[in-house]
């Protein structure tokens, strides 16, 4: 009988342990379809206001209450584009990398990374841009060569992008509000690589969406938020394991 009921409790524990798992799982973030020709403006047309909705709150190296700041984040596909709308609060707004496969990250800076799988394979679809839409855009390789990353910076893809500022750029004499940057990516960008798992209903990615945030108008101090939660012991944000899924929805 001692025996019996130890065995349970083992039998107990194992099964919390095992719910607790399933609950640090965030469900699939859901994009949802649009259902009229997208504007991209960065303004939340209507069907923006029919999709999910999730905020970044997985912050790293905040040092001061301003490095705390709210920003939203959703998703559309169509049958020739996903969407991806940043909507971010910020009292200091930082703009300065102006090139192409710059540095725009050491700005306020909107950053999404896709896999077009339902699995977190060794690459990803990288797109980071600033405020003034400087786009370092790239394909990048966990573990390519000798343990160590790539990144193929020569992928240049064509795609539209705007943004919307309130506030002064660089200018920390004033406080802001904020900004938007709205982003449609083609699916002929994934043309090859999409028939694992196609852009339908039902479907999945493995993906990851980061807002970098620049407070300072000089310097290259950087704080940034996560959509989905980064290892604590090894932060990177190009780890495949830390991302998360979309799943596309009608
Ligand atoms: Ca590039
Ligand atoms: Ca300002
Ligand atoms: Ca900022």
């Amino acid at each position: 009988m001692h025996f019996r009921l130890h065995f349970v409790s083992i039998v107990y524990v194992v099964l919390l342990a095992s719910l607790g798992l399933a609950a640090a799982t965030p469900p699939a973030f859901k994009v949802s379809q649009a259902s009229q020709p997208i504007q991209v403006d960065g303004k939340l047309d209507a069907d923006w206001e029919k999709t999910e909705v999730r905020t970044f709150d997985f912050y790293r190296r905040d040092e001061s209450p301003s490095d705390r700041q709210k920003s939203k984040f959703r998703m559309l596909w169509d049958a020739d584009n996903l969407y991806v709308f940043f909507e971010c609060s910020d009292r200091f707004i930082t703009a300065r990398e102006t090139e192409r496969d710059g540095q725009p990250y050491f700005d306020d800076c909107a950053e999404i990374f896709l896999i077009p799988a339902n699995a977190q394979l060794d690459m990803h679809y990288g797109f980071e841009l600033n405020l003034y839409m400087a786009s370092n855009d790239f394909i990048f390789l966990n573990n390519f060569h000798e343990g160590k990353h790539a990144l193929i910076k020569s992928y240049d893809p064509e795609f539209d992008v705007a943004v919307t500022i309130e506030g002064t750029l660089n200018d920390n004499s004033d406080e802001d509000t904020g900004w938007t940057m709205e982003l449609a990516i083609p699916l002929k960008l994934f043309n090859g690589i999409d028939s694992f798992s196609p852009v339908a209903p039902g479907n999945r990615w493995a993906f990851q969406a980061i807002r970098q945030d620049r407070n300072d108008a000089t310097g290259n101090r950087r704080s940034w938020s996560t959509l989905f939660e980064l290892d604590p012991d090894h932060p990177n944000v190009h780890e495949p394991e830390d991302f998360g899924f979309l799943e596309f929805v009608e």
